[in-house]
C-alpha cells in the first residue's frame, strides 16, 4: 500500500482502490459514456500530449517562480516560503487570471485533442468554459469530497468536468479521489438535481449543497458507512480523468516529501448545442460562482498563506 493519507488521517488498506484505467479506443462513444455511467468516471492514460503538458507546468511554475514562491528549476516545482505575489502590479485577481490564460496552458485545456475527446465522451460536439481552475496545491492540503453539479448547472445540466494532471503525480502528491460508486448515492444526488438552480443559484446555496452531506465525518469514516473503497491512482504527465456533475470526488493530502507543488487544472464541457450564457464561467471576464472571478480561488492566493 503507497503512502496516501486523506484530511491527515492514513487510508486503511482496505479503504483504498486503484481508479479503474480505461483501456478501450477513444473514439468509441458507446463504451465510453458505458463506463462513465457505470463508474461515473473514465480514467485515460497517456491520451494528452506529454511535452504539452509539461510545457503547461513550466509556464505556470514559472510565474510562480518570479514571485518567489518555488524554487529554480521551475518545472521541478518546489515550494519555496516566501512570495511577492501581493506586490505585483494589478493584484490578485489579475496575476492569478493571466496564469489561468496562458497560452501553453489554454493549449491543452481549451486545445483541439481534449476537444475532441470531450465531444465523443458527451455524444456530440463539446464546448468548454472559458473559466477554469488551475490548482497548485502545497504539502499539507487537499480538497474535500463534493459533487461538482451544484455550481456549474444553471442554464446547462450536462457538465462534465475534465482533470488533468501537468505533472506526475504520484499518490503521495495529493492527486484526485474518487468515491467509489458514488454516482449511485442516490440519497445525496436527488436533492442536488432537483434543485432548481436557474432560480437560486446563490454561492451559500451552491457550496452547501455540493459539500455539507458528504463533509458530516471525516471521508474515510464517510467512505466506510456507505461500503465503498477510496480510489485513486498515480498520475503521470498525459493522463485525464472524466467525471459527471454526480461523481463524488475530493482529493488526498499532499505529502510530498520533496515539498514538491501537486499542479493540476480542472475545465468543465458541455455539449455546444446547450446555451454558453452563464456569465459565471463564460466571456472575457467570468464572475464564478462567488462574484470575484479569478480572484476567488485558491490558487489565487499565494502558496504560503492559508487557504
Ligand atoms: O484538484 C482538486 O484538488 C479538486 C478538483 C475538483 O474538485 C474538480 O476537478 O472538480
Ligand atoms: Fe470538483
Amino acid at each position: 500500500m503507497p503512502t496516501a493519507t486523506v484530511q491527515q488521517l492514513a487510508i486503511p488498506d482496505d479503504s483504498f482502490g486503484e481508479l479503474t484505467e480505461y483501456d478501450g479506443s477513444t473514439e468509441d462513444s458507446d463504451l465510453l459514456r458505458s463506463q462513465l455511467d457505470e463508474h461515473g468516471y473514465v480514467l485515460f492514460r497517456d491520451v494528452m500530449d506529454r511535452d504539452e503538458v509539461l510545457a503547461a507546468r513550466e509556464e505556470v511554475f514559472r510565474r510562480l517562480e518570479e514571485v518567489g514562491e518555488v524554487k529554480a528549476p521551475a518545472i521541478d516545482g518546489i515550494k519555496t516560503n516566501q512570495s511577492r505575489r501581493p506586490e505585483v502590479s494589478g493584484g490578485l485577481h489579475d496575476f492569478w487570471r493571466s496564469v489561468s490564460e496562458g497560452p501553453a496552458l489554454r493549449g491543452v485545456t481549451h486545445g483541439l485533442a481534449l476537444h475532441d475527446i470531450m465531444s465523443i465522451v458527451l455524444g456530440e460536439p463539446a464546448r468548454a468554459h472559458d473559466m477554469m481552475y488551475v490548482r497548485p496545491v502545497p504539502v499539507g492540503r487537499s480538497t474535500k469530497p463534493h459533487y461538482d453539479f451544484p455550481f456549474f448547472a444553471r442554464r446547462s445540466l450536462r457538465i462534465h468536468t475534465a482533470w488533468i494532471p501537468f505533472g506526475d503525480t504520484p499518490l503521495e502528491d495529493g492527486p484526485l479521489l474518487i468515491i467509489e460508486g458514488s454516482n449511485r448515492f442516490y440519497d445525496l444526488i436527488d436533492p442536488i438535481r432537483e434543485h432548481d438552480y436557474d432560480s437560486n443559484y446563490a454561492d451559500a446555496v451552491i457550496q452547501k449543497a455540493a459539500y455539507e452531506k458528504p463533509n458530516e465525518t471525516d471521508v474515510i469514516t464517510f467512505a466506510r458507512s456507505r461500503r465503498a473503497r477510496i480510489l485513486s491512482t498515480s498520475f503521470r504527465a498525459g493522463d485525464l480523468l472524466v467525471f459527471g456533475g454526480f461523481t463524488l470526488h475530493g482529493s488526498l493530502d499532499n505529502c510530498s516529501p520533496i515539498d514538491r507543488v501537486r499542479l493540476s487544472c480542472d475545465v468543465r464541457y458541455q455539449p455546444a448545442s446547450d446555451p454558453c450564457d452563464d456569465e459565471r464561467y463564460f466571456g472575457a471576464n467570468p464572475t464564478g460562482s462567488h462574484g470575484g472571478g479569478y480572484g476567488d480561488m485558491k490558487g489565487a492566493k499565494p502558496l504560503n498563506e492559508p487557504w
